[in-house]
């Protein structure tokens, strides 16, 4: 039996439901081309960009532990002036791309948007009010109303899909997605990384220079799986699924809580961009041994 991995995402089509998440290998555009043309990936998503170039948080950004990453980048980004060059010069991308996002405030948030969609190589927006270590940004994520006003602006000025990555630092992650969906998102990212941090013992401070950070891979899947199911009961929303995501099991898991599609991250660090076609390829044979034709089928079976 040949089974269909195909989906349909906010008007977009994807060869999968496999999406590289936002801050995985996404900074230069030339790269971002590259990585779209693996068979197996439905869409890419670029590094959030802002109004302005940021350098990020100096050394160390990084801890890793036996359980995920937890990072503090601090949105280092070229400006979305540099990044639309960049992505002129990049050739043709072989899957929709995504560019993620980010302002300061509303007016803000609205400019950068309306700058990226004009670009032709960009499908849809994701819009990260979530970041949870650079302030300015987290504050926005969790409140429902400045979402849904920051939402309702955009949208009243691009016409490409709007996602926006929602933030698990809050036991509100539901009402924002369904602010979100009233104001007109075309779809929800859920979820961006857990505000966590790491302290060294010996030197008796923290390890992060930003002191805090996001906690991501294997620690975070449950939790980015409830926020998934939770979102899916609530809220009438295409879902990407995203948070910890490592084995072909993690997709059909996040598939069977509600989300159409699923971006990976930190798997991407430790296996490679390989990754993609060793998940596809189990999901294929997951359905196949279910007697599942197409991957749509599976999309919040859980919840019957
Ligand atoms: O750049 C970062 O430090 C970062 C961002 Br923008 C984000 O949205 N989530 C994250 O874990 N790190």
């Amino acid at each position: 039996m040949t089974v269909d991995l195909r989906v349909d995402l906010s008007g977009m089509h994807l060869k999968t439901p496999l999406i590289l998440a936002s801050g995985i290998l996404g900074l230069s555009g030339r790269m971002l081309a590259e990585i779209s043309k693996i068979e197996s990936i439905g869409a890419v998503t670029t590094k959030s960009i802002g109004l302005k170039p940021r350098d990020g948080y100096p050394n160390p950004t990084i801890v890793v532990l036996p359980y995920g990453f937890i990072n503090s980048m601090g949105l280092p980004n070229p400006g979305v002036e540099s990044f639309l060059a960049e992505l002129d010069e990049a050739g043709g991308f072989g899957s929709p791309l995504i560019a993620s996002f980010y302002g300061y405030n509303i007016d803000e948030i609205t400019e950068v948007a309306k700058i990226i969609a004009r670009h032709q190589a960009v499908s849809a927006l994701e819009l990260n009010v979530s970041c949870p270590h650079v302030s300015g940004i987290s504050e926005i994520g969790v409140k429902p109303e400045l979402v849904a006003e920051a939402v309702a602006k955009v949208k009243k000025y691009v016409d490409k899909p709007l996602f926006v990555k929602l933030s698990p630092n809050t036991h509100l992650v539901v009402e924002v997605a369904r602010a979100a969906a009233e104001a007109g998102a075309d779809g929800v990212t859920a979820v961006n990384t857990v505000k966590a941090i790491a302290i060294d013992a010996e030197l008796c401070k923290p390890i992060l220079s930003g002191v805090y950070g996001g906690l991501s891979g294997p620690a975070l899947k449950p939790i980015a799986l409830r926020c998934v199911y939770e979102i899916y009961k609530e809220v009438d929303i295409p879902i990407i699924g995203c948070g910890g995501v490592s084995s072909y099991l993690d997709v059909v898991e996040f598939m069977l809580a509600g989300a159409s599609a699923v971006a990976l991250g930190s798997i991407i660090a430790l296996k490679g961009v390989e990754v993609f076609g060793e998940l596809a390829r189990g999901l294929s044979r997951y359905l196949e041994r279910k007697g599942i034709r197409s991957v749509r089928e599976i999309v919040g079976l859980s919840h019957r």
